[in-house]
């Protein structure tokens, strides 16, 4: 019976330590130019954290870190995140240049920022050439680029997916309504 105890000691040990030390893999990179979006971009985060979507934020700058934006572009799968959420504002190139780098969709917020209003940031981040989307939400609603996350993922996660339909309910078909909590 020493044993077992021994046993339970080590196991619940193995457990605090693996706790304490796994960190969450995020699925959702928020990313921005500078922590003057910060304001606007943590509504994206509060959503995501509303539907326990594990998600990181970093300040990364296509003008002022450009190497930076690289690397982060360029290893965002790899990493293991599956959506990015880019905000930026006036010369607004931030989600369109990672979109060019990494195979992830980019859902691009247009903060306003400057004398203009939030139009040249729209314009900036919306105007993509054929071949590298961008998914762009309205100018400083980062809500909506959370939202708009949390649907793609749910796409491939079933779970995600039926904790979101509550959010989004009053907008659907009552048809589609039905359907969708005869499937949960
Ligand atoms: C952009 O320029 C940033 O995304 C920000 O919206 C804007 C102003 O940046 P700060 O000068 O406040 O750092 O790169």
């Amino acid at each position: 019976s020493s044993m077992g105890i021994v046993e339970i000691r080590v196991k619940s040990f193995l457990k605090e330590e693996s706790s304490e030390e796994t960190p969450v893999t995020p699925r959702v990179g928020i990313i921005m130019g500078s922590d003057s979006d910060l304001p606007v971009m943590q509504e994206a985060a509060k959503v995501l954290n509303e539907f326990d979507v594990p998600a990181e934020v970093r300040i990364v700058s296509a003008h002022r870190t450009p190497e930076l934006m690289f690397s982060y572009a360029t290893s965002a799968r790899e990493r293991g995140i599956q959506v990015i959420i880019a905000g930026a504002g006036g010369a607004a190139h931030l989600p369109g240049m990672v979109a060019a780098l990494t195979p992830l969709p980019v859902i691009g917020v247009p903060v306003r920022a400057s004398t203009l209003d939030g139009l040249d940031s729209l314009l900036s981040i919306v105007q993509m050439p054929r071949g590298v989307p961008v998914a762009t939400v309205a100018i400083n609603n980062a809500t909506n680029a959370g939202l708009l996350a949390v649907k793609m993922l749910g796409v491939a996660d079933t779970a995600l997916q039926a904790r979101s339909l509550f959010k989004f309910m009053w907008i659907f078909p009552s048809k589609q309504k039905h359907d969708f909590l005869e499937l949960f």
